[in-house]
């Protein structure tokens, strides 16, 4: 994949710079999507890693129910296998563009004291030498996917996770508010989500470019919202697509696993180690929960009816003709 950095216009840029106040963030527009700068050097392996027909991904823009999808996937591929499942979900399903996303060379020079993992600094090979099956994470737009996916040489199961722009753009910012000791108002986040400032924004381009895959076989498109409404259903749907039947008994035992009150309080899906380590790295004065609320429509109390009117408004430009609505 050809890598071409652009300038973000002038009052994006601006705007950029007064949210993110983190010296070990900085952001370029790169093919049309705003990345961390670090991703150009894992580029190229990112393109030209061998994917496994036998991986299972899950693929979405940050704060959509990852942690989530990761955990209820990995549950079924490995056939509730609850024992295992207390190793963190950062090991049994590794973050693939996590060296691409931060600059842990320059964290790790200014925080000597901090423990960084390997798959910290050189994720991308970390998870090439990982035993099959493997279970992968990645929060990279279906474009900077390596190639074998894009171009379906290679047919993994891909499953992506959406979420209410307006939910998502909320979660994020009480994150980010932790973990990056973000500046400005709510209202200034809002419109840096809205003008795709955020990191792998624009979001709709995310979120449509992998809406366009999901006629292939080995693509699964689900929503946060769904799982919300009805885990069970989302749960059967799931397993039929990675071809596993699931007894009364067992669904009835993974959707308990999976209520938001049992993440909350299983470490090794609540990435409160995660946190601490952000914490750490970027120490801010807010405080705060990786399980937070885990509610849908957020929105109605978190946004001004204004800011709710621009987010809907910019949601029927985006998906008009799409087929898809949330
Ligand atoms: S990340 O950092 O991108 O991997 O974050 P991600 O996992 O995509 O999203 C975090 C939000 O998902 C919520 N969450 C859940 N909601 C409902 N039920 C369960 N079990 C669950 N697990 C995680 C989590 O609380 C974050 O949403 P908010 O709105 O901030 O609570």
């Amino acid at each position: 994949m050809h890598i071409q950095i652009e300038r973000f216009d002038d009052e994006l840029e601006d705007l950029i710079k007064k949210v993110y106040n983190n010296p070990f963030r900085s952001f370029v527009k790169m093919n049309g999507v705003t990345m961390s700068e670090t991703h150009k050097k894992f580029s190229d392996a990112i393109e030209n890693f061998q994917v496994r027909d036998d991986d299972v991904w899950v693929c979405s823009i940050p704060k959509s129910g990852t942690t989530w999808t990761q955990e209820m996937v990995w549950c079924i591929a490995n056939d509730l296998d609850y024992e295992r499942g207390k190793i963190s979900l950062t090991d049994r399903f590794p973050y693939f563009d996590l060296s691409a996303r931060s600059e842990w060379p320059a964290i790790l020079k200014a925080n000597p004291g901090i423990q960084i993992r390997r798959e910290m600094v050189d994720s991308v090979n970390y998870v090439a030498d990982l035993p099959s099956p493997r279970f992968i994470k990645t929060h990279l737009p279906f474009k900077f996917l390596p190639r074998q996916l894009r171009t379906g040489e290679k047919k993994p199961k891909i499953i992506y996770i959406a979420r209410n722009a307006k939910d998502t753009c909320i979660s994020r910012y009480h994150y980010c508010r932790i973990t990056e000791n973000l500046q400005g108002s709510f209202e200034d986040w809002c419109n840096l989500f809205l003008q795709g400032g955020v990191m792998y924004g624009p979001y709709w381009k995310h979120v449509l470019g992998y809406w366009e895959q999901r006629i292939e076989d080995n693509v699964l498109f689900l929503k946060y919202e769904d799982m919300k409404q009805d885990l069970p259903s989302v749960i059967k749907k799931t397993a039929t697509f990675l071809g596993k039947n699931l007894t009364t008994d067992q669904l009835s035992s993974l959707t308990e696993h999976l209520s938001f009150e049992s993440m909350k309080l299983n470490p090794a899906a609540n990435n409160e180690d995660l946190i601490h380590l952000m914490k750490e790295i970027t120490p801010s004065k807010f405080e705060g929960k990786f399980m937070r609320s885990g509610k849908i429509n957020q929105w109605k109390s978190e946004m001004t009816p204004d800011m709710i009117e621009r987010f809907d408004q910019w949601t029927r430009e985006n998906l008009k003709g799409t087929g898809l609505s949330f």
